[in-house]
């Protein structure tokens, strides 16, 4: 039985290496944890969703915070990573976010034209919209007990307006695109408003118990060199700057799918980390950044279909790729997938506990 605490005492964190690495450090071992690691490939997560529709388990910290434990209970990752999704934001601006089992998130009165940004809540109460995230972190950082860190995020502002824009996923996001072109100014607006509002919640969040913070710019590739440094880098800039201003301590990274042109500029803003994705190469990245940020990433999610000792064979590679002078968080090149089998991702996490010098304590 685990002894009684009195009930603001912050346990001590037992396994801290992931906030090591993104700072940099060289750590003994190589922490892993991997994007969507809670979901729907675990068959007690879908316990959890055959009882409670999506946004009833991101709305009720009791439910949130189970499915944030059931990848540590089962995998012994080194994070927690929150569970809630990118499209709160949007929500709390004010528009209706409908998840449809097969289809994904669909707004049912997207943004279609730039006079409709007027049809948002301004300058939203981020406790009164988005207080159960909040109260999730602090019960999950609780119930953590310092097992592990807590990992609280984000969607980035472009990847939203994608959404919020587009209606729903899409391939080409064209009409997300189209206001880049058409209505540059209006975009901008958008995006500012989608800035501040950003890395409000994260420095609140921080403050309710996450100990580190991931930016997701999931569709920064659709955007181009030129495009990316003008419509998503000052705003993922911003929020990462108004971030450590407020958090010094807690490490933000930033991943930035599909975009590896926009390493060396991310290199240089405020965050510490860079994820990568599958098909940026470590070695490539590393020369690219040098020593100014931490790396993140990189397997790419369809090798966990592999069988458990090629995997194990591909996370050696990959390991070997980063390199050992530290500053490496092992992580998947994008999120898992629906029909993984959960002891592929087992195999994946203790393949970078064993192969970085670890053996993993027996359950
Ligand atoms: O029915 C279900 O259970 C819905 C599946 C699901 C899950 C498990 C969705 C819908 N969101 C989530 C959780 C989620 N989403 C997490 C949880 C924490 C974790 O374990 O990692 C996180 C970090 C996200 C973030 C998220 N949502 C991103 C960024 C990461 C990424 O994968 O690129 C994006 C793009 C979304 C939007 C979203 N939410 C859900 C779906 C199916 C999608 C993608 C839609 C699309 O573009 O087609």
């Amino acid at each position: 039985m685990p002894k009684s605490k009195p009930r603001n005492s912050k346990p001590k964190l037992q396994n801290d290496l992931i906030l090591r690495a993104a700072r940099g450090e060289k750590t003994e071992t190589t922490p892993v944890w991997m994007m969507r690691q809670a979901g729907r490939y675990l068959p007690e997560y879908q316990a959890v969703r055959d009882e409670h529709s999506f946004f009833e388990v991101v709305g009720t910290p009791e439910l949130a915070c189970k499915v944030t434990l059931q990848p540590v209970e089962r995998l012994a990752v080194d994070a927690a990573i929150i569970f809630s999704d990118i499209l709160v934001i949007p929500q709390a601006l004010g528009l209706e976010v409908q998840m449809v089992p097969g289809k994904g998130p669909q707004f049912p009165a997207p943004l279609t034209e730039p006079e409709e940004i007027e049809r948002l809540t301004r300058d939203p109460d981020l406790d009164a919209t988005l207080g159960h995230v909040f109260e999730a972190l602090a019960l999950t950082r609780r119930r953590l007990d310092g097992r592990v860190p807590l990992v609280g995020f984000a969607g980035a502002p472009w990847t939203l307006m994608a959404y919020m824009v587009e209606g729903g996923g899409s391939k080409s996001f064209r009409q997300a695109r189209r206001w880049l072109w058409a209505h540059p100014e209006d975009a901008h607006a958008l995006l500012g408003t989608l800035a501040d509002l950003i890395a409000a919640y994260l420095v609140r969040q921080a403050e309710a118990g996450a100990q580190v913070v991931q930016v997701f710019d999931s569709h920064a590739g659709l955007l181009g060199e030129k495009t990316f440094e003008t419509f998503a880098l000052p705003y993922l800039a911003r929020i990462a700057e108004r971030f450590k201003a407020a958090h010094p301590g807690v490490p933000a990274i930033v991943f930035a799918k599909g975009a590896p042109y926009a390493l060396d500029a991310l290199a240089d803003t405020d965050y510490d980390a860079i994820s990568l994705d599958w098909t940026m190469d470590p070695q490539a990245a590393r020369n690219v950044v040098g020593g100014r940020v931490a790396l993140q990433g990189n397997l790419d999610p369809c090798a966990l279909y592999a069988p458990p000792e090629k995997i194990r064979r591909r996370v050696g590679a990959m390991l070997e790729a980063f390199g050992d002078e530290g500053g490496h968080v092992a992580n998947l090149g994008h999120g898992m997938l629906p029909d993984h089998d959960p002891r592929h991702a087992a195999a994946f996490v203790d393949a970078v506990h064993a192969l970085s010098g670890r053996v993993r304590a027996e359950a």
